[in-house]
């Protein structure tokens, strides 16, 4: 049985239409799962949960009564750090694995093997193989790409020696970590090793096992995941600031709705060539539609939003209401944060799911394999297939009105283009503006949606509206981007509308929203080079822990965002997650992540379930970061010089 319309659900009002037409129609959705798992188990809220040997299941009893610990003696704190340190692994993985995947396909191309793809950013290319230490001199872009391609796999496999992109960070940093002995030396090693360490019977000591789990967490944010935003960008472009729409109200009545949902933007980019081939088009028509329109979900949508201006339809828990509204003909999934109840839910209606990468299979789904070799044809395939099925719409579809603008497309390039002119890329003008206090402080809120948390956007949304009123700009990723972007936050006009006056200020002189969409969860490592690059441009300390910076995953729930938070501690940062965090029964084990480790990265966690004492936590933080800057009352320090009054003009 569906639950009854229940508005508390969501904040906007297309996602309400439609989890209203579910009840309606008695279709299940996350949130009547969740429902029905309640009360969920509390040892394994509390992270007292271990299952890792057949002695066991174990539980910890949390209230300091026995059982204390498992029958190998673990304790609270090694087994909930073992569960932390195999959740960085599984996020490390699943970032690195997409990392993996694009270098293959770049490394491919580079040397001529597969068409359609291309080198589209030959300045980024460059770049990096000058960070590999790569010759360039006269040689040909497509010898420096293969050298690229080579050093970029070989990340992966990687046996000894340190990370080569961890070298971008600044020295203090990269010495810091040098210190702890925590630089990774290759991306699959240090995975593997954190699944070996919390093996039944080897590290038992939880400070110990941390120590790995931010060692393989640093080879996902510097190695993995910046790999994948890497070549990305060089082969389908670099981001720059565009206007697109977000919400189900991007899906139209009168035309082919095609939802490409996931991660890797491999396929989608090619999907997006094949919706506009003429034949194709021609063939829409043929069957009695108006068009062909394409709308994302997740981190695929971030990605071919960012690059393409694609619109976005939702994020991670509106992906069953874009089948619920009748209209969606085709929703192409390739791997990470699809639900096993897709097919179920398009059984109703007339959607067709596919699934199309041999690591992301659904039973129930429609599995059409996708290779890079022939990715142009599979992408018309599956074009295809949803025009032909386009006529078998079951009729009384509801597609809701509301969606909204949004300015998306700011890489840490652009930003230094639109703060420092567009003749001299340069974060002056920014590190100022944070120096005279008119910009309080940077704050990164990324990350999921969760069913545990509602109504959905809730949190991130008064999260970020909060943090923008105390003068804290907003950098943004994955689904907590399209929640925000839904309530109107990242265009330009949010700025005299919810900034405070000096945000308010800055965003008006240089035409840019309070709060800024950086792309997918993999680009998160496009926020750890737009904090490198405030440290380089100087004024704000020598570190990345000097900045007046934060981090939050409001609604987190995948794996993934453990990793992303614990790369961004261990570099230097304060990360405030909500909902629930995984290691709150262990009481030692929680002390240290929460205040202890800071005295060794300059970064910590922390845990708050109101969005507003949080927003708080990170505000009081920044401000700490300032005063021990000597920036916290000094206002309009730095003169500025006419280049600098230009720019801003
Ligand atoms: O990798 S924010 S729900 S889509 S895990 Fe998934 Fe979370 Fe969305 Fe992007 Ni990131
Ligand atoms: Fe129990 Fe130890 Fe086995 Fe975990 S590893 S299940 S705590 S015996």
């Amino acid at each position: 049985m569906a639950i009854e319309k229940k508005p508390e659900k969501a904040i906007d009002e297309a996602s309400l239409t439609l989890i209203c037409k579910a009840c309606e129609d008695g279709v299940d959705l996350s949130w009547d799962r969740f429902e029905r798992q309640q009360p969920q188990c509390g040892f394994g809220l509390l992270g007292l949960c271990c299952r890792h040997c057949s002695m066991g299941p174990c539980n910890i009893n949390p209230f300091g009564d026995e059982p204390s610990v498992g029958v190998c003696g673990a304790n609270a704190d090694t087994i909930a750090a073992r569960h932390f340190g195999r959740m960085t692994a599984a996020g490390t993985a699943a970032h690195s694995d997409h990392g993996r995947g694009v270098a293959q396909t770049f490394l491919a191309v580079a040397r001529g093997e597969i068409k359609g793809y291309q080198i589209k950013d030959e300045q980024k290319l460059l770049k990096l193989a000058m960070d590999f230490g790569i010759p360039i001199g006269d040689r040909s872009i497509q010898d420096i790409a293969i050298d690229v391609g080579e050093k970029a796999l070989g990340m992966f496999g990687q046996q000894e020696g340190e990370l080569p992109l961890l070298k971008r960070a600044p020295l203090k940093r990269q010495e810091i970590w040098r210190k702890l002995g925590v630089l990774p030396r290759g991306i699959d090693r240090e995975v593997v090793e954190m699944m070996h360490r919390t093996n039944i019977g080897v590290d038992m000591e939880y400070h110990n096992i941390i120590k790995h789990a931010t060692r393989t967490a640093l080879a996902d944010g510097w190695g993995g995941s910046m790999i994948a935003t890497e070549l990305q960008d060089v082969m389908f472009g670099t981001p720059m600031p565009l206007v697109s729409s977000v919400n189900l109200g991007i899906l139209d009545k009168d035309t082919v709705n095609i939802i490409v949902h996931g991660h890797e933007p491999l396929l989608s980019e090619m999907i997006v060539a094949a919706s506009r081939d003429p034949e194709l088009l021609a063939l829409a028509t043929e069957k009695g539609a108006k068009g062909i329109s394409l709308g994302g979900i997740c981190c695929t949508a971030n990605e071919i939003l960012m690059r393409h201006g694609i619109p976005i339809a939702g994020d991670f828990l509106q992906q069953e209401l874009a089948v619920i509204s009748g209209v969606c003909d085709a929703m192409v999934v390739d791997v990470q944060c699809f639900f096993l109840s897709l097919p179920s839910v398009a059984k109703c209606y007339h959607t067709k799911i596919f699934t199309t990468n041999v690591r992301g299979m659904i039973e129930g789904a429609i599995h059409v394999e996708f290779h890079e070799h022939h990715a142009m044809e599979t992408a018309k395939k599956l074009v295809r297939e949803a025009i032909e099925n386009f006529p078998n719409r079951k009729g009384g579809e509801v597609v809701p009105k509301d969606k909204m603008d949004l300015v998306a497309g700011f890489s840490h390039e652009t930003i230094g283009y639109m703060l420092g002119g567009l003749f001299r890329a340069s974060y002056k003008p920014l590190n100022d503006n944070i120096i005279n206090g008119r910009i309080r402080g940077v704050a990164g809120v990324v990350g999921c949606n969760n069913p545990r948390m509602v109504p959905l956007d809730d949190y991130h949304v008064k999260m970020v509206k909060e943090l923008i009123k105390h003068d804290v700009l907003v950098l943004q990723t994955g689904c907590s981007a399209i929640a925000c972007a839904k309530a109107g936050l990242l265009v330009p006009e949010a700025a005299a509308k919810y900034a405070g006056p000096g945000l308010a200020e800055v965003c008006e002189t240089v035409g840019i929203p309070p709060v800024l969409h950086m792309g997918s969860c993999v680009d998160n490592s496009r926020i750890l080079m737009a904090a490198t690059a405030v440290v380089k441009e100087g004024g704000l300390g020598d570190d990345l822990s000097d900045l007046p910076a934060a981090g939050a995953a409001p609604e987190w729930m995948s794996e993934k965002a453990i990793a992303i938070g614990q790369y961004f501690v261990a570099s230097g940062i304060y990360v405030v997650f909500g909902g629930s965090f995984p290691t709150l029964g262990a009481k030692k084990l929680t002390e240290y992540l929460f205040n202890g480790i800071e005295k060794e990265v300059g970064g910590k966690w922390a845990f708050e379930s109101d969005p507003i004492k949080a927003a708080h936590l990170m505000i009081s933080h920044i401000d700490a970061k300032r005063k021990a800057l000597g920036i916290d009352t000094a206002k309009e320090r730095v003169l500025l010089d006419m280049g600098d009054r230009r720019a801003l003009d």
